[in-house]
C-alpha cells in the first residue's frame, strides 16, 4: 500500500492533477472544502495523498493523542417496527420469539452488573417496540440515575425518539426536554445511515427521514446537550450521496456546535437482505475515514467503531485521520457479530486498548464521554507489557 505521504511532499507535487493540488493548499491553509472538491476526492484521490492530508488535520487537531473510554452496551430489545434491509439483528414483530425484550427489571440488572466496573459510560439502542414509549425511557433513565448517577446515559437515536414522540403526540422540543429531564446525558449518532432520499428510501425500511434526525439533533444541541453523528457506507451508495450526507452534518455542525464525534460505519453483509451486496474493501474504509476528515473540518472527533472495522484496521485508520477507537464495549453488542464482523464477542479491557494504540505510535489517553481526560496512558507501564499477537506493531506514520 502506498504510505501516507507529508503534507510538504504532497504541496511540492508537481505531477498532481489541478484540482487535488487545490485541495492540497486548502488543507495546508485550513480552509473548507466544497462538495464538488468532496465528490473528487472520493473518484480521484490516491491513498497516499489522502492520507497525508487527513493525518495532517489530525496531528494538527491532536497531534499523537488517540482516545477511548470504558463503556458497555445496553440493546433492550432486537424485535423492530422498520425492516432496514441492511439490518441483521432485528427480528419481525411476527417473528419475536425469535429475539429478546427486556423489562426494565431486566436492564436495571445489566446496569448493576457493571456496580464494581470502573466504566463511564452505558450506551442504549435497539430495535423499535410500541410497549417501549415515553413513559417507559423516562422510567428507565431515571432509575439508572438513581441507582449510579455519574453514569453517562448516551441513549437512542432519532429512530426511536421519532417514533415514540408521534405516538404521545408531542413535539420533539418538548420530548427531547422530558429526556433531559429524565436523566438522558447524550445521543449516540446511530440511524443516520445515508440521508439522501434515494438511498434511504430503498434501505432504510420506513424509519424517520434524513431531515428529521438532524431536526432532531439540532433541538438536542439547542437545549445544550452533545450527540454524535454516524454513516453507514459502503453498500448501493455514490460519492454524492456521501458528500451530501457530510455536507448536511457539516452544515448542522455550523449552525450548533453540538456534534462530538464522526463515526463512519461500514456495512457488513451477512445475514440480511442486502448479503448480495460486496463489502467495501480496507482501502476504500481508510480512503472514506480519510475524506471524512479532510471534508468535516467543524468536527473535533472521527470515531473508528473497532468491534465493525476490526483491531488492525482500527489500528491502521489511526494514520488515516481517526483519533478515537471507542470502548471496552465488554460483549455487550451484537449489531456487528450478527452481520458477521470478524469480532463475535466484542471485548477489550484497558491494557488491550493501550496496548493497540502504542503499538502504531500513538498517546493512549482514556475519556470520558464528553472528552474530558480521565488517565493519559503514555507513560504509564502495565505489570505484565507483552506483545499482542495480530495487532500491528510498527508506526504507520512516518515523522
Ligand atoms: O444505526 C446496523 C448500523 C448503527 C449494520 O455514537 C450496521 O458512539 C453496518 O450508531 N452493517 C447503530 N452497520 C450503531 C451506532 C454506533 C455504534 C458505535 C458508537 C456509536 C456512538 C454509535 O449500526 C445503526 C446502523 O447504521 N448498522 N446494521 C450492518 N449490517
Ligand atoms: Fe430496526 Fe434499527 Fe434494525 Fe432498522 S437498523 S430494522 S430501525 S433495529
Amino acid at each position: 500500500m502506498q504510505q501516507a505521504k507529508s503534507i510538504s511532499t504532497i504541496l511540492a507535487d508537481e505531477t498532481l492533477p489541478t484540482g487535488l493540488q487545490t485541495i492540497a493548499q486548502k488543507v495546508a491553509q485550513g480552509e473548507r472544502i466544497t462538495p464538488e472538491e468532496g465528490i473528487l476526492l472520493f473518484d480521484e484521490a490516491p491513498i497516499g495523498y489522502l492520507g497525508g492530508l487527513a493525518n495532517h488535520i489530525r496531528e494538527k487537531k491532536h497531534g499523537d493523542k488517540t482516545y477511548f473510554n470504558r463503556n458497555f452496551h445496553v440493546e433492550p430489545t432486537n424485535i423492530c417496527l422498520y425492516t432496514c434491509t441492511f439490518c441483521s439483528y432485528s427480528r419481525l414483530i411476527k417473528k419475536r420469539d425469535e429475539g429478546w425484550e427486556y423489562t426494565h427489571d431486566d436492564i436495571m440488572d445489566i446496569i448493576k452488573k457493571y456496580d464494581d466496573e470502573p466504566v463511564t459510560e452505558v450506551h442504549i439502542v435497539g430495535g423499535v417496540l410500541p410497549q417501549y414509549d415515553v413513559a417507559f425511557y423516562e422510567t428507565l433513565f431515571r432509575s439508572i440515575k438513581n441507582h449510579r448517577p455519574e453514569l453517562h446515559i448516551k441513549g437512542l437515536t432519532p429512530v426511536e425518539y421519532h417514533y415514540i414522540f408521534k405516538k404521545e403526540k408531542i413535539s420533539y422540543e418538548e420530548g427531547m426536554k422530558r429526556m433531559q429531564d429524565a436523566g438522558l446525558d447524550s445521543m449516540p449518532g446511530g440511524g443516520a445511515e445515508i440521508f439522501h432520499p434515494e438511498i434511504r428510501d430503498q434501505i432504510a425500511g420506513g424509519k424517520c427521514s434524513g431531515e428529521q434526525w438532524l431536526r432532531i439533533h439540532e433541538i438536542w444541541h439547542e437545549l445544550g446537550n452533545r450527540s454524535n453523528a454516524t454513516m453507514l457506507y459502503g453498500h448501493i451508495e455514490s460519492a454524492l450521496h456521501r458528500v451530501d450526507h457530510l455536507e448536511k452534518l457539516r452544515q448542522l455542525q455550523d449552525k450548533t456546535g453540538g456534534f462530538q464525534t464522526f463515526i463512519p460505519l461500514k456495512f457488513r453483509n451477512e445475514n440480511n437482505e442486502m448479503s448480495h451486496v460486496p463489502e467495501s474493501t480496507t482501502l476504500e474504509d481508510l480512503r472514506n475515514y480519510a475524506i471524512s476528515r479532510i471534508y468535516l473540518d467543524n468536527f473535533d472527533h472521527i470515531k473508528a467503531y473497532w468491534p465493525m472495522i476490526g483491531r488492525t484496521t482500527a489500528q491502521l485508520s489511526l494514520a488515516f485521520g481517526v483519533n478515537d477507537i471507542d470502548g471496552t464495549i465488554d460483549d455487550t453488542t451484537k449489531i456487528y457479530s450478527m452481520a458477521g464482523a470478524e469480532e463475535q464477542n466484542p471485548a477489550m479491557n484497558t491494557q488491550d486498548l493501550v496496548t493497540l494504540i502504542r503499538r502504531v505510535g500513538r498517546q493512549p489517553i482514556e475519556r470520558n464521554t464528553l472528552y474530558e481526560i480521565i488517565t493519559d496512558y503514555t507513560d504509564h507501564v502495565f505489570d505484565d507489557d507483552k506483545l499482542f499477537k495480530g495487532y500491528l506493531s510498527l508506526p504507520v506514520v512516518n515523522k
